[in-house]
């Protein structure tokens, strides 16, 4: 069974994170995503709209995803990797390059992103509207 991992914040879900996920699925058979907690957030100087439960309650219902683990350190990739015994670790290209040093323990995939969408826009365009 070929095990994919990918990471991520997953706030107001949009159809960028579902291509994200659709492909990442496509690369195995299994999919984890690794969800970043409300705490590791502030870190990222994010502040998701919805909480970890909720967030993790949403990506549950995805057909892609098998699994949902949370995401609480920059530090936690390769014993991730390890523990749950992954082939394929699969970011957006965003990320291209940043996280090459997990070759020594997988594969490393970036997709290209879903070009016109993201939360931020998503909250930009809602506050626009609002103030139509
Ligand atoms: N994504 C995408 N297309 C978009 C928006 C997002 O392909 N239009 C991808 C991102 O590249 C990422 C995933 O969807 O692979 C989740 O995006 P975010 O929730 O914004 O994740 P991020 O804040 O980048 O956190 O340790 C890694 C971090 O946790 C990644």
């Amino acid at each position: 069974m070929k095990k994919v991992i990918t990471y991520g914040t997953f706030d107001l879900l949009h159809t960028g994170h579902i291509n994200l996920l659709r492909r990442a699925k496509a690369l195995g058979d299994y999919l984890i995503v690794a969800l970043s907690t409300d705490e590791f957030n502030e870190g990222k100087g994010k502040k998701a709209y919805y909480t970890y439960e909720q967030r993790k309650a949403i990506l549950e219902a995805i057909r892609y995803v098998d699994k949902v683990i949370p995401e609480y350190s920059w530090d936690q990739k390769i014993e991730d990797i390890k523990k749950y015994d992954i082939d394929i670790f699969v970011m957006g290209d965003d990320w291209k390059g940043k996280f090459d040093f997990l070759k020594d323990y997988c594969e490393v995939v970036y997709l290209p992103r879903t070009v016109g969408i993201s939360t931020t826009k998503i909250k930009q365009d809602l506050n626009k509207m609002k103030h139509a």
